[in-house]
């Protein structure tokens, strides 16, 4: 199943948060890929600063994840450059599906 969220990139920082990406921890990588993740991207709309993810998925989504600690541990090293929940998690919002061509 495809699924669509969107988050939110304090602005200017559009260079290190694609930085840190490139440079994804191999844990988290693999947690995502082992609990279903996969086809995960992330676009960035660098005029309002809000950022598009978009998953296939079998099972949780990458947001459902924030119980792990390695997925904690992530979400409190991109707090700093991301807009954040009381507890560190993303604001992110998930999307409705309008229309898909196969
Ligand atoms: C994002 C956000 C998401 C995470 C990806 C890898 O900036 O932290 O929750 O799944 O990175």
């Amino acid at each position: 199943m495809k699924t669509a969220f969107v988050m939110k990139l304090k602005n200017g920082f559009a260079e290190e948060y694609k930085k840190r990406h490139d440079a994804i921890w191999p844990e988290l990588a693999e947690l995502l890929k082992k609990n279903g993740v996969s086809d995960y991207s992330i676009f960035l709309d660098e005029d309002t600063n809000q950022l598009f993810a978009v998953q296939q998925q079998t099972g949780a989504s990458s947001q459902d994840l924030g119980d792990t600690e390695i997925v904690k541990k992530w979400w409190a090293y991109m707090a700093d450059i991301m807009e954040t929940n009381d507890d560190l998690s993303p604001v992110s919002k998930p999307l409705k599906i309008v229309f898909h061509l196969d």
